[in-house]
Formats: C-alpha cells, sequence, structure tokens
C-alpha cells in the first residue's frame, strides 16, 4: 500500500466509505435528523448480513427445501424465508423509535415495544423476494420501505402506519444476494449502491450516486404470461423487439424481481408485470416490491408506473394488495405511455 494511500483505502484509492459513514453523512443533509435513523438503518444492515450468510450457506446448511408451512399469499415457506423474516424482526424490534412493521410473510402489521408513544416509523419490508429461486441458486433479495408515523395515528391501528402512498416514503431500499451481496437505498437524495466486503463485513460504497440510463437495449418481462396480456402491452413489447425504438431489444428476465430491477437500474431498458388473467392486478405487491423500487426508479431518473398511474401516488387499501408495475428508463417509458392507452 502507498504511504499517501488511506489506511482502508477502496481500490481506487479512495478512502473506504461504509453505508454507516454515507447515512451519517446523509443524515446531516435533513435538518432536525437525529442519529436515530442510522440507528434505525443499521438494523437492517445487520439483518442482510445475517441473511446473506445463511443465502451464501443454503445448499450446505440443509436449509433448502420447503418449510412446509403456507404463507399469507397462500405461497409455500422456504425455510430461508421463515429465517429472514424473523432476523429482520427481532433486528428491527430493539430500535426503539420503530412502531410497526410490516412484513409480506405476516397478514398483519406487527406492533413493537407494546407500541411506544416515542415511535416515529413504520417498516415494510418483503425479507426474501424471488425466494422461489432460492433451491436453484438465482439471485433473491430483501426489499425495504421507511414511512414516517402519520400524524395523530393510534397505536391501535398499526395499517394506518402502513397504508401510506409510496411518495410519504422517507426511505426505500433493497439487498440483493447474487454474485456479490450489493445493497442499494435513498433517503430522497439520489440512490447509493453498498458491495458487501465479507473480509472486513461491511457494506463498503461501490456505486454513488446511480443514474438509470435514459435509455436501455433489455425488455424484462415473463413473456409465458403474454397470452393473457391487455393486448396493447403484448404489441408494445413487439415494437421493442422490432427496434422502433432505434434497436431492437434483447430479453432479460430473472423471475426475482430485486435482481431483474437491479439490471434496469444499471444498464437501462423496461422491466414489467403485468395484469394477466390470473392476476388481473398484477403479482407484485405495492408496498414492499412496488413502492421500493419505485422509489428508487424516480430518484434515480427513472419512471415507475401501474401501467396507468404513478406508482408512488397510488393509495394503498391492503397491505398486500397487487399492482401491475411498469419501471424502467425514461425513453422506455415515454413510448409506453403514448402506446398503451390508460385503458391498458
Ligand atoms: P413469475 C417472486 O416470487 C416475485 O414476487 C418477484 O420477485 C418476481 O418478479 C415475480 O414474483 C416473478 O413472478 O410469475 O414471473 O414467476
Amino acid at each position: 500500500m502507498s504511504e499517501t494511500q488511506a489506511p482502508h483505502a477502496s481500490l481506487s484509492g479512495e478512502p473506504l466509505m461504509t453505508v454507516q459513514q454515507h447515512i451519517l453523512q446523509e443524515q446531516k443533509k435533513f435538518p432536525g435528523a437525529s442519529g436515530e435513523f442510522s440507528w434505525l438503518l443499521s438494523g437492517i444492515t445487520l439483518a442482510t448480513k445475517l441473511i446473506q450468510a445463511k443465502v451464501q450457506r443454503a445448499g450446505l446448511s440443509n436449509i433448502l427445501g420447503e418449510h412446509g408451512e403456507i404463507n399469507i399469499q397462500g405461497e409455500t415457506q422456504q425455510k430461508l424465508d421463515v429465517y429472514s423474516n424473523e432476523v429482520l424482526g427481532h433486528a428491527l424490534s430493539v430500535r426503539e423509535t420503530i412502531g410497526v412493521l410490516a412484513s409480506e410473510e405476516n397478514e398483519h402489521p406487527m406492533l413493537v415495544h407494546q407500541g411506544s408513544e416515542n415511535a416515529k416509523y413504520a417498516i415494510v419490508f418483503d425479507p426474501l423476494d424471488g425466494s422461489s429461486n432460492i433451491d436453484v441458486n438465482v439471485s433473491v433479495g430483501t426489499t425495504f420501505s421507511i414511512l414516517r408515523r402519520p400524524e395523530g395515528a393510534s397505536l391501535d391501528d398499526p395499517e394506518a402506519w402502513v397504508l401510506q402512498p409510496g411518495r410519504q416514503q422517507i426511505a426505500a431500499g433493497y439487498v440483493v444476494y447474487g454474485s456479490s451481496t450489493i445493497l442499494v437505498y435513498s433517503v430522497g437524495n439520489g440512490v447509493h449502491g453498498f458491495t458487501l466486503d465479507p473480509s472486513i463485513g461491511a457494506y463498503v460504497l461501490s456505486h454513488p450516486d446511480m443514474k438509470m440510463p435514459e435509455q436501455g437495449k433489455y425488455y424484462s418481462v415473463n413473456e409465458g404470461y403474454s397470452a393473457s396480456f391487455p393486448p396493447r402491452y403484448q404489441q408494445y413489447i413487439d415494437r421493442l423487439k422490432q427496434g422502433v425504438l432505434g434497436h431492437p431489444y434483447s430479453s432479460r428476465y430473472i423471475g426475482s424481481m430485486v435482481a431483474d430491477f437491479h439490471r434496469t437500474l444499471l444498464k437501462g431498458g423496461i422491466f414489467l408485470y403485468p395484469p394477466t388473467t390470473d392476476n388481473p392486478n398484477g403479482k407484485l405487491r405495492l408496498l414492499y416490491e412496488a413502492n421500493p423500487v419505485a422509489f428508487l426508479a424516480e430518484q434515480a431518473g427513472g419512471v415507475a408506473i401501474d401501467g396507468t398511474r404513478r406508482v408512488l401516488d397510488i393509495q394503498p387499501e391492503s397491505i398486500h394488495q397487487r399492482v401491475p408495475l411498469v419501471v424502467g428508463s425514461r425513453k422506455e417509458l415515454a413510448d409506453f405511455e403514448r402506446f398503451v392507452p390508460t385503458s391498458g
């Protein structure tokens, strides 16, 4: 290491910036913010490190296979789903500023601290999105959305804490457990990515101020359902393939939303989960899949709609509500909105 290099310098020679340092810097930009926000987010970083350790060893610790329980979504729970949900629940419930937790794995939101009057935040999360891919070693992810306690929200109505439009999120993010483990988050001041360095057990800034390209070259949708998409969706996808936006598009679909969105954030293009015959409101859940992704997409210069409306403007009616999702680069989304009438 050269003398001039900081003791803990990154490969580029820049001093290492951990996610904790970054959060402390970010929250200085928010008048009145106290250390509580960084303490809250540290609960997420800790939990996702524990989840990552299990995901990386799933095949070895015989944790693969079904847990046998059926979750609120009617899906068979994988053991890692259950573990991830418990780890996040424990790590977050010791943060006294959090009053309500809502998870994809639980039917109802949970009050924590028996509802401390000091609680200011609610956190909504999907502990392990894409879990059906666990057994075949495909990337999975954790998503989270942080909301402020609504003015006057009663402790005996935890649903009111989380049934807020996505534009009310004060922070959102995801962790993608892939070839590397990357945390991407925003507090409304740009999008920043951190790669977990296992040698020091810290998330280190690797993607500062992420911007979604104006246009990409991939479309991402499960074409197995195309016969049941609204016709204009399929016609729109055909246009992309024919090169009407300047070049023919290639298809990329992992079937794990966090991984599909992460690629779209980095490379641009468009990710769609349209309405289908089986899922007329799409399959993705508003509160803990579409909202965090839409928040990040907009912060990075992209666009996120449900086919007609801005995702972040949707008033949720229930915590597991599903919405169609069309998210991606400005150019593709502008063309989509011109081509697919609001009736879909
Ligand atoms: P399909 C995973 O179960 C998930 O909720 C998202 O992560 C993913 O984008 C979607 O479902 C995949 O659904 O119907 O294409 O298998």
